[in-house]
């Protein structure tokens, strides 16, 4: 049963996560992120995948914080160099991948993650559908997860 993220209550954390992506899906800046990944030959939900692991790093917050899309696009055209932009925890990682593969035309979703089975959620991630197989992993925050993997149900908040 998952109960707590950090601090903040999950009610919190969804309403605010839900919003800022679904802005983010129509923000201007962040369309154009959609539109450099997608410049790539590849599968879409690759292009993105590929795309957001390179375009932004991975590290710990000074306390928990939401960053919004549109700032982290923001950011991206500001700041050309990629070791120079601000790192980004799952949560940062998972609305703005969630909005870029909307914009990209891919059937999307957010989703709190207790990984462990022990009540704290401790990780967010973006899934996308397959016809095939369902809901699969597009967790860009993980240096070592590949692209779809298949998370228990057992273990997922949808947001
Ligand atoms: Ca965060
Ligand atoms: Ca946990």
């Amino acid at each position: 049963m998952i109960t707590t993220i950090q601090n903040y209550s999950i009610e919190d954390v969804v309403d605010n996560m839900k919003r800022m992506s679904e802005e983010g899906a129509a923000d201007p800046q962040v369309e154009m992120l959609a539109y450099l990944a997608n410049m790539g030959l590849g599968n879409v939900v690759e292009n993105v995948f590929d795309f957001v692991k390179a375009a932004f790093r991975y590290g710990t917050e000074t306390g928990e914080v939401l960053t919004h899309p549109r700032i982290l696009a923001g950011d991206y055209f500001l700041t050309p160099d990629p070791n120079a932009r601000s790192p980004i925890d799952c949560d940062c990682f998972t609305m703005l991948t969630d909005a870029i593969l909307k914009i990209s035309g891919v059937a999307s979703r957010e989703v709190l993650l207790d990984t462990n089975e022990d009540g704290q959620l401790d990780h967010a991630i973006a899934e996308f559908y397959s016809p095939v197989y369902g809901w699969l992993s597009c967790d860009t925050s993980s240096k070592s997860l590949p692209l779809g993997w298949v998370i228990p149900s057992s273990q997922k908040l949808i947001v």
